[in-house]
Formats: structure tokens, sequence, C-alpha cells
């Protein structure tokens, strides 16, 4: 198996020197650059690709049965075996969230070949845009898109940091739901680097999800009043950064209380001067927990304890959801069938996934390769070659029992 020789072609691809983590953002050069590998690697295996017009690629093995190409928009065969993960990170994040999904796919379709099977139905490798949300602030856009999560008109008005709309970026207006897409497809399984410690800590390399956290994002912006840092009084002052602070260990304390998870991981402050009292302060809550109604309840004490506090400092909240993920409990049936098939252990999960919007259209699975320290999110994140082949075996197994018989 050719992992570390795959691994190796696409490494250096958007890895930033200094911090050793990936800034791999939807549609910019680095990711451009992986979605041509990506092209590259399926012309390799003879495996045509079909773009969906959100900005999803697929690459298909195998003729599904009276394959009638559709346009642009690839083949319409029915049934294919979707598999494949994203490309984009976080700011400086780590190699393998995303990636190896996408590698791990073509290497078990080199597997398969290897001992002679073929599918009966098609096996497609997918390459998902802008998973992480990290340029136009929605996770799982491309999928969101593709089941028809997200509006397209809302999409393609996206904006990253330097006002570039997702639409100009695509170079389009976003397609949007695939109507077929049910037809097209039964199932999807994605693999993933576990970002955790559960296989570590069950001894195993391979793992299967059986259900996603219920999770979102919420804009805090906090506005006060601009002023001299020197020369103005602090009982004069309206200073949102005092908000906003507040508003950080109140998510932290409520998230304690509930076995949840918060984290203010982002902020922007105008005008950002060392000697200036901030005029506006914008933060964004990532909020997740087990159950949706602890959910709800942290964010809305959070949004109760800020608005408090904003009262008192004398400035102004206003609190926007930018994305919600509910609970996802991935398909009984195909979880215990690749559990079993496996004799891998079964983990719920707090990270979000393209599987985790999928769910709601197609059977869903996800395979997660072992994490050595549960790391993600981070240039520290790993895993071992050993452990990444034996993701790629499994993962031939399941798409072996999934499309080949
Ligand atoms: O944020 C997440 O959970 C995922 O990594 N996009
Ligand atoms: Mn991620
Ligand atoms: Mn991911």
């Amino acid at each position: 198996m050719r992992f570390r020789e795959s691994w190796d072609e696409i490494a250096p691809v958007g890895r930033d020197a200094g911090s050793g983590g990936y800034l791999r953002y939807a549609l910019t050069e680095p990711e451009l650059r992986l979605r041509e590998w990506f092209r590259a690697q399926a012309d390799l295996r003879g495996m045509p690709v079909s773009a969906d017009g959100n900005g999803n690629l697929f690459a298909w093995w195998g003729d599904p049965p009276g394959d009638t190409r559709d346009g642009d928009t690839g083949r319409a065969g029915t049934g294919a075996v979707l598999t494949g993960s994203h490309f984009d990170s976080v700011p400086h994040g780590g190699a393998y969230d995303g990636p190896l999904g996408i590698v791990s796919a073509f290497l078990a379709v080199d597997e398969l070949r290897a001992a002679g099977a073929s599918p009966v139905r098609p096996v497609v490798v997918a390459a998902f845009v802008e998973e992480e949300g990290a340029r136009f602030g929605v996770p799982c856009l491309g999928s969101r898109l593709l089941t028809g999560e997200i509006d397209p008109d809302r999409a393609a008005g996206l904006r990253d940091a330097a006002g570039v709309s997702f639409a100009d970026a695509l170079g389009a207006r976003p397609a949007g739901a695939d109507p077929a897409l049910s037809d097209r497809f039964a199932a999807f399984v994605e693999l993933h680097v576990e970002q955790g410690r559960a296989l570590v800590d069950a001894g195993a390399p391979v793992g299967v999800a059986s259900a996603i956290w219920p999770h979102g994002r919420w804009r805090f912006e906090l506005r006060g009043e601009g002023n001299h840092a020197g020369t103005t009084r602090m009982a004069d002052r309206r200073d949102p950064m005092l908000t906003f602070a507040f508003t950080v260990l109140a998510a932290n304390k409520e998230a304690r209380l509930r076995g949840a998870h918060a984290t203010v991981g982002r902020v922007a402050v105008a005008p950002n001067a060392t000697n200036a009292v901030p005029s506006t302060v914008t933060c964004w809550l990532d909020a997740r927990a087990a159950a949706p109604e602890t959910l709800r309840e942290l964010v809305e004490a959070v949004h109760a304890k800020a608005a408090e506090r904003a009262r008192r400092d004398g400035t102004e909240l206003t609190v926007t959801p930018e994305s919600a993920t509910p609970l996802v409990t991935f398909d009984g049936g195909l979880t215990g069938r690749l559990a079993h098939l496996l004799a891998a252990p079964v983990l719920p999960t707090g990270a979000g996934h393209d599987a985790g919007v999928l769910a709601a259209r197609l059977p869903t699975a996800m395979l997660f390769v072992r994490n050595p320290t549960g790391v993600s999110h981070s240039p520290a994140e790993s895993a071992t070659d050993d452990d990444c082949a034996a993701g790629v075996v499994a993962l031939a197994r399941v798409l072996e029992e999934l499309a080949c018989r």
C-alpha cells in the first residue's frame, strides 16, 4: 500500500513554515492545488470526475447500471456508494482532518482492484468544499448545498475576510440541492481521523461513529464607545472588551456546569489599537453538548449572562446564530453492520463532519482512525502510518461489502 507515498504528495501543500499547521482555505491556492491532485489521482485510476456545481468533486469507479451521464453534474447512476471527505483546514490546522478520508478512499479503491474486486454499483470518492467554514463562516457548506440544507443564494452571498463572496470564489452561483441525491447514492461512509482519544483508550486503530453531538456557532456583537485610553476615566467608559471578557468566562462556566463544550476561539476588535478603548468587539461562540436541550440551555445561559453584563457596562449586545447542526445519530443498521464487519468499537464524537449533513438524506456511517494524542485543529494533530493503513484496509472492506456484492 502506498499510504506514505500518497501522503507525502500532499503534505507540503498549504503548510505554514512557521507553525507547521495548514492554511488550506476553501478555493484558495493550496486547496485548489489539492483539487488538482484529486483530479490527477482519479485520472491515474481511470475514474471520471464530476462536479455538482456547489464546489464538490466526485470521482467515479464503476459504471452504474444504465449509466446516463447528465450533463455537467456527471453520472446519474443509481445506488452508488459514496465515500471521501474534505481538503480544507482550520487556520493552522492539522494534516489529517479531512484529507485522510480522501487519500484513504483512493487507496481503498486500489486495494479492491488489487484483490480483483469490481463494483456492482459505483464507488464514488468525494471532496466536499468548505467543511470547516474557515473562509466563508458556515461549516459543511458544500454538503449543506448538496443536500439542500442551505439556500444557494445565502451561500452565494457569504463573504470571506477580504470581502470575496462564495459565488465569486466558486466562479458561479452555487447549483444547490441535487434532487436525485438519494437515487444517485445508496450510502455515504466517511473515514476521518479521530478528534479525541477514545480509540487510544480502547486500544483500537479503527472505530465506527455512533453519533455527532448537536452543535452550532453564534456571533456575539458587542458595541460600546471608542475612546482615548489615557484620558477616559474608568467610570465613564462603555467598554465592549469588558463585556467580551465576562462572556468568555460565562461560556466556560456554563459549559462546565452542564458537561458541555463552549469555545470562544475567534474575536475581532475595532479599532484594535493599544491606546484606544474599543468601540466594538465581535466574537464567535462554538457550543456543543450531548443532548439538544443541554445545548439550548447552555447558549441561552451564556446569552443571558452576556446581556446582563452588557447592561452593567453600558454596551449593546446582538447575538446571531450562524450555523446549527442537530444531534446526528448515524444509521443504526449500517453502523452495526460495519462495527460487526470490522470488529471495531463504536463511539460518539463532538466534531462535526460532512457525514453529519449527508446523514439527513442518505444511510451514512463514519470510520475513525486512531489519533495518538487526540489533539486536532492544531499542527500537533497526528496519526501513525500503521493506523492509517489499517483505516484504508477497513474502508476497503466496507466498500467491498457495500458496493461489490
Ligand atoms: O468543527 C468541527 O467540529 C469540524 O472539525 N468541522
Ligand atoms: Mn475539522
Ligand atoms: Mn474534518
